[in-house]
């Protein structure tokens, strides 16, 4: 069975090892956010792909979601030391390594997809990661700081802000010029089912979607594409994808989410238990929907979000 998943980093990268466990011999293709990628001390950091590729490689810090396991901070508190920063991105020593070798091989003249695939030569993540382009976006955000009007890159408003400042928009920049990675359309092309995990539908989802040609692609495919809310009980799981929701009009429930979506790319769509109430006005909007346990909260109930995600699949087929 071929399947593509979009993804972004901790929710995505969580849902694939269900994924990976519900089908052991399942071809996955994984379509990467890119728009939260950072050039930070010289460096290109791919916060999304790099999620993936540890999350399924073994070397997650499993608390924090991103980074690596055991990590020290000694470069970052050396390079504060000569008052370099942004001081407010937590970028370890093991990561860096991940950073220098990446740019490197883009300043060699490698695109970003063949450098993903060599760093996953290490990770063997057991699925094909492939960055959503290899060209440059950057999810922008609008926001108020201080009674003044200014865009700041995502990271800042995610990481340094908190989304706690008003956001007036989000844009990914650049994602108008993008083209797909070699490799995306094809995979979506021959794909049996589309996933879309319970990742940020703003800045992880949308922002794969708006690269011209791969919302398309999703559409023209002719086979079910699922989705799983990351809103449940009417907040997001973690994170703060309210705020982002909010700052492109949609609010903060599972059936909202869906409809952004559309029937015109959604064909399925499962919300948690405790919003069984959503089900009967997402399929009113056209999108088969099922209430079921959407919590990661083990390797059992995440590879059962996986299975039914599937079922779900098979019965709009
Ligand atoms: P990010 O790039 O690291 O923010 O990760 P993603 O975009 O892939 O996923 C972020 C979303 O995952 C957040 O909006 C959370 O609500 C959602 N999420 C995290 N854990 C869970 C979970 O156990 N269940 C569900 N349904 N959503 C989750
Ligand atoms: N998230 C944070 O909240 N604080 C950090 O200091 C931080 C550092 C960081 C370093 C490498 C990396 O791959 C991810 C990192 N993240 C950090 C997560 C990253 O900002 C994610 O893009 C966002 O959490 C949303 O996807
Ligand atoms: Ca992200």
């Amino acid at each position: 069975m071929r399947i593509v998943v979009l993804a972004g980093g901790i929710g995505g990268a969580r849902f694939l090892r269900g994924v990976k466990a519900a089908v052991p011999d399942a071809e996955i293709t994984v379509i990467g956010n890119t728009g939260d990628d950072i050039h930070l001390f010289g460096l290109k950091v791919c916060p999304d792909l790099d999620t993936v590729m540890y999350t399924l490689g073994g070397g997650i810090d499993e608390d924090k979601g991103w980074g690596r396991a055991g990590e020290t901070f000694r470069v970052k508190d050396e390079l504060a030391a000569y008052g370099v920063g942004p001081e407010w991105f937590g970028l370890g020593d093991r990561d860096f390594a991940t950073h220098i070798v990446r740019t490197q091989m883009l300043g060699a003249g490698y695109p970003l997809s063949a450098v993903t695939e060599a760093l996953c030569d290490r990770w063997r993540p057991g699925v094909r990661l492939i960055p959503m382009t290899d060209d440059r976006v950057e999810t922008h955000v609008a926001i108020e700081e201080d009674g003044e009007q200014r865009a700041v890159h995502f990271q800042e408003y995610w990481v340094r802000l908190r989304a706690s400042v008003p956001a007036h928009a989000v844009v990914p920049v650049g994602a108008d010029q993008a083209k797909p990675a070699p490799g995306v359309l094809e995979a979506i092309a021959d794909a049996d089912v589309v996933l879309f995990p319970p990742s940020n539908p703003v800045v992880s989802i949308g922002t794969i979607l708006a690269v011209p040609g791969i919302r398309e692609a999703i559409a023209d495919a002719g086979v079910p594409v699922v989705g799983l809310s990351p809103i449940v009980g009417d907040a997001p799981v973690r994170g703060m994808a309210d705020k982002v929701l909010a700052a492109v009009g949609v609010e903060s429930t599972a059936a909202a989410v869906a409809q952004h979506y559309g029937s015109g790319l959604l064909d399925g769509w499962l919300v948690d238990t405790v919003d069984a109430g959503a089900v009967a006005g997402v399929e009113a909007a056209g999108i088969r929907c099922r209430a079921v346990p959407l919590m990661m909260t083990d390797a059992d109930a995440t590879a059962a979000m996986a299975r039914e995600a599937l079922a779900l699949a098979e019965e709009v087929r």
